[in-house]
């Protein structure tokens, strides 16, 4: 069987030892007991990478420290110029990065190839961004006075990420924070360590070449214990964390005690409303890519279908009907739509949920399931299955990573199906697909989605960069990526200069000596 270029990838990406020993990344100290990194593709070893110790950490954490103090002193253009060679070097190895992702995460390459690509889009909006950090000037209410606000670099910026996009979201916060004059401690999950070692060790090459230190970037490896020395830490005032709802709600309340800011992209529940005038060449597509792509492991992934009674039978059967074109195998083979899951605790709990979901009235409409055979050694491989469901049960209300669509009607006006869709505990993405104007407008008004994310005629998955990416309620609140999202990345300082020879006090309080 064709390794699919596989090991020269790794090659290009400086990972070594592969099948085989310890991979170290320039700036990975790691001293502690070894992670295997195997891929759910085809079950085998890919390589291993030592964890961190808090002896290790404490060697990271002076590095990133120290270096702070050199890299907030770099006017913010020059820093944008570091991001400017980082994201030129991904541009060169796209190929290789992307092949990585796939093989280690499981994803599609095109997928894999559309991580690396989100991470040189940011680049890009980051080298933007770098002549762009403006304050503001503030009219004061005293003669001879001026207010301004000033943006100032923060620290030591910690990144928790997750598996299930293993580069992109370290690099939206990451390209940002450079830019912004911090430096990064980075948790990647455990899942993907050498997609973060690759990561690092591109950095590190570029950071070399311009002289700077290290320590500007830095990895952390191992599993939420590693990542506990960093919410503990009063010398990181800033922890962005992805994942889990679970994982947000222990890491926000440790930050949250020691008054550190937590940035917060945590779970989804992702509805599209399909409304009487929705176009199926949309719909079909937006729907599926969303339920299946990553098979079903992104945040933004479609998990609900509210469709119009009018027209839920016809929809229902152009999604149904496109679930048999599906093909599912070996992602870095690019004729497959989906990959594996990423481990056998995952096949576990999908094949829980639909278990859950039946139990609790669900009518299977797509039957799940397990792949055996040739191709599926892994014993990640899973079909995608459509159901039925209430949007009350309680496993439509819990977000189950893995590719399992739940379908409900709603009837009358788009505002029943507004509540439908808001009516769980997360709010990150959402989507309806109309060509009624005034449904639309509904939609997205205040009285609309209640997601930070809201689309209309196309899925909830695949955003752009250039737009603020986060969710509320559950979601956590955060956002990431494009916008005014850098100004989370910094520190905002309110100056009022007096130039008049007098001291008028604000509100007009009189203090005469
Ligand atoms: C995630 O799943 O954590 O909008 C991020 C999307 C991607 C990012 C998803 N651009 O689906």
């Amino acid at each position: 069987s064709t390794d699919f270029g596989i090991k020269e990838a790794l090659e290009q990406l400086g990972i070594k030892d592969v099948n085989h020993g310890t991979s170290t990344g320039s700036n990975n100290f790691g001293s502690g007991e070894e992670i295997s990194s195997y891929s759910p593709t085809d079950g085998s070893l890919i390589a291993k990478v030592s964890t961190t110790t808090k002896e290790d950490y404490e060697k990271v954490m002076e590095a990133a420290t120290s270096a702070f103090t050199t890299f907030r002193a770099m006017p913010a253009p020059q820093r944008g110029e570091i991001v400017r060679q980082f994201g030129n070097k991904l541009r060169e190895l796209k190929e290789p990065l992307g092949k990585l992702v796939s093989y280690e995460m499981g994803k599609s390459l095109q997928e894999g190839y559309g991580e690396v690509q989100e991470m040189i889009d940011i680049c890009d909006f980051a080298v933007g961004l770098s002549r762009q950090l403006n304050g503001q000037t503030i009219p004061s209410e005293r003669p001879g006075h001026v207010m301004r606000e000033q943006w100032h670099s923060l620290g030591v910026v910690g990144i928790i990420s997750a598996f299930n996009f293993p580069v992109a979201v370290w690099a939206w916060n990451t390209a940002l924070a450079w830019v912004c004059g911090d430096t990064c401690v980075w948790k990647a999950s455990e899942k993907t360590p050498l997609c973060s070692v690759a990561c690092q060790n591109i950095i590190a090459g570029i950071l070399k070449e311009n002289n700077l230190p290290e320590g500007i970037s830095c990895i952390i490896n191992g599993d939420y214990k590693v990542g506990e020395m960093m919410t503990t830490d009063s010398r990181i005032p800033l922890i962005s964390a992805t994942g889990s709802t679970r994982m947000g709600r222990i890491v926000g309340a440790t930050v949250a005690e020691r008054f550190g800011k937590s940035l917060l992209e945590l779970g989804g529940n992702n509805a599209i409303i399909i409304t009487p005038t929705a176009d199926l060449k949309v719909v079909v597509p937006g729907a599926v890519f969303g339920a299946v792509g990553t098979c079903g492991q992104r945040c933004t992934s479609t998990r609900r279908l509210i469709i119009h009674e009018s027209v839920y039978d016809k929809v229902r059967d152009a999604i149904v009907g496109a679930y048999g074109q599906l093909t599912i195998g070996n992602p870095l083979d690019e004729k497959n739509h989906i990959g594996p899951l990423i481990d056998k605790d995952s096949v576990n709990t999908y094949l829980t949920a639909i278990e859950k979901a039946k139990a609790e009235g669900g009518n299977v409409l797509v039957e799940g399931g397990v792949l055996e055979g040739e191709g599926y050694e892994s014993g990640c491989y899973v079909k995608p299955a459509i159901i039925e469901a209430e949007n009350d049960f309680e496993i439509v209300q819990t977000e189950t990573f893995a590719p399992i669509l739940y379908l409900m009607k709603y009837s009358g006006d788009v505002e029943n199906a507004i509540d439908t869709q808001n009516g769980v505990a997360q709010g990150l993405s959402s989507a309806i697909m109309t060509n009624e104007m005034k449904e639309a407008e509904k939609f997205l008004s205040f009285a609309g989605s209640d997601c930070g994310i809201a689309n209309v005629n196309i899925g909830t998955s695949g955003a752009e960069i250039g737009g603020a990416f986060g969710g509320e309620k559950e979601t956590g609140g955060g956002r990431e990526s494009g916008s005014d999202a850098w100004k989370v990345y910094m520190r905002r300082q309110t100056n009022t200069v007096n130039y008049s020879d007098e001291l008028p006090l604000a509100q007009g309080i009189k203090f005469d000596l």
